[in-house]
């Protein structure tokens, strides 16, 4: 997967397929809201071994059941890349999925 810039078209693109992100300070953006604190980090675990395995990381911070999050590739000077939508999608797919759960169980 490209490690190339992405043009505003193709993250407005990509954003159709992606509820409820953005945009923010020139980063890819989201708030994501668990029904506990360990289904948020159960989340984020499921998430950083496929960030890891991808070589590529979130920028994010967890507050209780919450998890806020910017992606941007930081070898491009933080511009958007398709690693970042790529990043994004897998977050959505994993949101809900079974490691959060058990988590909630
Ligand atoms: N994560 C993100 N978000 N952007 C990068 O450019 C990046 C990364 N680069 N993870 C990787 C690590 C790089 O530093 C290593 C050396 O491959």
């Amino acid at each position: 997967m490209a490690r190339t810039k992405l043009d505003a078209a193709a993250i407005a693109a990509a954003l159709q397929d992606l509820p409820d992100w953005e945009v923010k300070d020139g980063k890819l953006h989201k708030t994501f809201r668990f029904g506990s604190f360990a289904e948020a980090i159960g989340w984020m675990v499921s998430v950083a071994l496929y960030a890891d395995k991808k070589d590529h990381h979130p920028d994010w911070s967890n507050v209780y059941s919450r998890v806020t999050v910017d992606l941007a590739t930081h070898d491009l000077g933080d511009a958007i890349s398709e690693l970042d939508v790529d990043l994004a999608r897998q977050m959505e797919k994993l949101a809900g999925g079974p490691v959060a759960r058990a988590a909630n169980q």
